[in-house]
């Protein structure tokens, strides 16, 4: 499949940002948004390891949809010393997501600074973990934030994918993922997906790309890494929305896959499967 690439951008101000990227939701790289953070320069695997390695963290896998009891759960927990050791050394589907560090290790937060390239920063900040290969599922942020996504040290992917094409990704009902695979595409499963329209970011040490709200994206640590997240929501109407989106999604979704499991999967992929065919018959029908 062919990505356009996500432009890169410096010395841009609110007001540019708000007229070319903002205003029509576009994804952006921003090569300077973090340069004057200390964490650029101060934050690495090792630093990590030095103060945090003690900790218990839990693990993620590719396994994270998987349909039961761990549904959404972590695989395993692990020290955190050891987890970096591994993807230090090289590849690993492990990760470690939605790290909380205002909570958990207040003290980093003088090492970064909320951007003033926008109004509505929530004072939340997430970090996340990946070993060399790991990636996250096709998915958007539930709670309809703009996310800030800086990366650390090394490169990682990107794949976006704008709100309006979820039928073409088979997003499965009742939740805010998609299964398709977008590095390696079934396209026998998922023919729908050859009509999406996708584009890639690749982050740079340093670089931040901003996601707008309800993009599609997909994560791919083509190195060990970590990043940190900001997000905004300037309008009350997207707020609402998020609290509503949390609450019924995630209240029905895990309450129906603890009743019924795979039959409830099933279900979702169906159901995506009907939309998939139905989008592309009514896009055929409007070209004939
Ligand atoms: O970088 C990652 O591993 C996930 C980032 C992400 O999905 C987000 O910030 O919304
Ligand atoms: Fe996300």
């Amino acid at each position: 499949m062919e990505f356009a690439k996500v432009e890169k951008v410096e010395k841009l101000d609110p007001l540019e940002f708000y007229e070319l990227y903002l205003r029509p939701c576009k994804p952006v790289i921003f090569k300077d948004l973090a340069s004057e953070w200390a964490a650029v320069n101060k934050w690495t695997l090792e630093f990590f390891k030095e103060r945090y390695g003690h900790w218990e963290v839990p693990m993620y896998d590719s396994s994270y949809h998987n349909p039961g009891k761990g549904y959404m759960k972590p695989v395993v927990y692990k020290k955190f010393g050891d987890y970096l050791d591994l993807i230090a050394a090289g590849s690993t589907d492990l990760r470690f997501h939605n790290f909380q560090i205002m909570k958990r290790a207040p003290e980093l937060s003088g090492d970064f600074q909320i951007p003033d390239i926008m109004d509505g920063f929530l004072r939340f900040a997430l970090m996340f973990f990946g070993g060399k290969g790991a990636a996250l599922n096709l998915h958007y942020d539930i709670d309809c934030s703009h996310v800030f996504l800086t990366h650390f040290q090394t490169q990682k992917k990107v794949f976006l994918f704008s709100p309006d094409q979820g039928p073409l990704l088979y997003h499965l009902p009742f939740t805010n993922h998609a299964h398709v695979n977008v590095l390696n595409p079934d396209f026998e499963k998922y023919p729908a997906f050859r009509m999406a329209e996708g584009l890639e970011a690749i982050i740079e040490h340093g670089e931040t790309l901003f996601i707008p709200k309800l993009w599609w994206h997909f994560v791919y640590y083509s190195e060990s890494g970590f990043s940190l997240a900001l997000r905004a929501n300037d309008s009350w109407a997207t707020k609402t929305r998020g609290i509503w989106n949390l609450v019924r999604l995630f209240t029905m979704d895990n309450g129906m896959n603890l009743l019924a499991g795979n039959s409830w999967k099933t279900f979702k992929e169906q159901t995506a499967h009907k939309r998939a065919a139905n989008y592309l018959n009514q896009n055929r029908r409007k070209s004939a």
